[in-house]
């Protein structure tokens, strides 16, 4: 049965560059073929039920613009009927756009209850639910999470709270999203800090909670193994916003943290371009660390307004940055759990119920384009081959000796004054480089 939510629109096919059908892709083209791999299976997209799909378009300065017919007091519903009748629509949209995954916190898909237990039940139900629309649509779950930051309890945080009962709450909540991330085939389980961070040091002990922090995360990838959850477990990094000092910071910021609680093997980074830009990075950089890290897992790709200074979310439109994006991702051997998660909000004047769908149809074409043109960058060759050549001074055997131990700071000075080294300055040719990108972009 269809709700009506989108009339009479059930698939955006794909029409190609010439059309300009607002309702077609004209870039994804989810068969074809891009150095070697399907579109889909390089991409790997991911619709999430909070920003892509639920938002309602509140601000700080207003309430609710969008209208839609799962909001609690919009019928006269109960909240479990609501809560179903907006999975209905939301795999509505998802099979429309033929997107192969979807994403969602607990608090997305379940009426929020009195207590745990009540809360751990409503998901349940709504999660036999999901379990059925999966099975009818052929949609696959990227990763599951919970919020353990919109309800007050966790204003000063979850894991990190001062108080032991709230991450108490929080461990069991995460129990209970992990079991049901692991009951729907999910193939990640993400932790983004919410509130893991501080206001003010006046009633702060940074240190404590940070190991408040990672004993909770071990605890989570001691009941993955446990439970035989095969799906990779990932943090999301975040500079600031909703407080002052978020714990997860940067890529950088969380590879510390896992190292120091023995964890860089077990956990891997979710990385969010708008967040990146927060942190005062490009995405890429992130991307690229993550990877030489060892620890490149999954991407939001929603990018910011550059004025704002805040978390805007919107759908990604830059396909120069897209290109050096996916360039990076590509280079890394591309996704294995991981996917293209948008993590965007319409705009809040944004209020048709086709908005949603052609917010989500430029942005997968974007990042068809940006994917092509990274293939085309690696396929042609020149920008590798130049950076091969720029480090090629290391592959000599007596140049790896300084890295490898077995010279000290003494024997290099000998060699240096014996052999007369006077390097020259070499051009780092930025222009030219930049001007390679743009043959593709
Ligand atoms: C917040 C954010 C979250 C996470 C999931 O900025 O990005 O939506 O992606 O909790
Ligand atoms: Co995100």
């Amino acid at each position: 049965m269809n709700t009506g939510f989108f009339g009479d629109i059930t698939s955006i096919p794909f029409e190609g560059e010439q059309s300009t059908n607002p309702l077609a892709f004209r870039h994804y083209n989810p068969d074809e073929m891009v150095a070697g791999k399907r579109m889909e299976d390089h991409l790997r997209f991911a619709v999430c039920y909070w920003h892509n799909f639920a938002w309602p378009g509140s601000d700080p300065f207003g309430g609710l613009t969008f209208e839609r017919p799962w909001f609690d007091g919009t019928n006269n519903n109960d909240p479990m009927t609501n809560a179903k009748l907006k999975a209905d629509i939301a795999f509505e949209m998802f099979s429309a756009l033929g997107v192969p995954y979807y994403c969602f916190h607990d608090a997305d898909v379940r009426p929020e209850g009195s207590n745990f237990k009540e809360n751990t039940a409503n998901l349940n139900e709504i999660v036999d639910y999901l379990e059925q629309k999966m099975a009818d649509t052929g949609l696959k779950l990227l990763w599951g999470t919970a919020n353990l930051f919109s309800h007050r309890r966790f204003m000063a945080g979850a894991a990190t709270n001062p108080n032991p009962d709230i991450f108490a709450f929080a461990a069991a909540t995460v129990k209970t999203c992990i079991d049901a991330t692991h009951r729907l085939g999910g193939e990640n389980y993400v932790l983004w800090g919410g509130r893991e961070g501080y206001e003010t040091l006046l009633n702060t002990r940074p240190g404590k909670e940070l190991d408040q922090l990672g004993r909770f995360l071990n605890m989570v990838v001691e009941y993955k193994h446990k439970i035989g959850f095969k799906g990779t477990i990932l943090v999301e990094p975040k500079p600031q916003e909703p407080t002052k000092h978020q714990y997860d910071y940067d890529v950088a910021t969380v590879y510390g943290f896992l190292k120091r609680h023995g964890l860089e093997n077990e956990v891997k980074m979710n990385i969010e371009q708008g967040h990146a830009i927060l942190a005062g990075h490009t995405f890429e950089h992130e991307l690229a660390l993550a990877a030489d890290l060892g620890i490149f897992g999954s991407i939001d790709m929603n990018r910011n307004d550059y004025q704002s200074g805040w978390d805007t979310d919107q759908f990604p439109n830059n396909v120069p940055e897209m290109a050096l994006a996916y360039y990076q991702i590509l280079k890394a051997g591309g996704f294995t759990t991981g996917g293209t998660n948008f993590d965007a909000k319409l705009r809040r004047q944004s209020i048709e119920p086709d908005d949603l769908l052609i917010a989500h149809i430029g942005g997968m074409d974007c990042c068809a384009r940006g994917l092509k043109a990274a293939a085309a960058i690696i396929e042609d060759g020149t920008l590798d081959n130049f950076v091969d050549d720029r480090y090629s001074g290391w592959t000599t055997a007596e140049n790896k000796k300084m890295l490898d131990g077995e010279m000290t700071l003494s024997d290099i000075a000998d060699r240096v004054e014996r052999d007369d080294v006077n390097p020259q300055p070499v051009s780092g040719r930025q222009e030219y480089l930049e001007n390679i990108i743009n043959r593709f972009v």
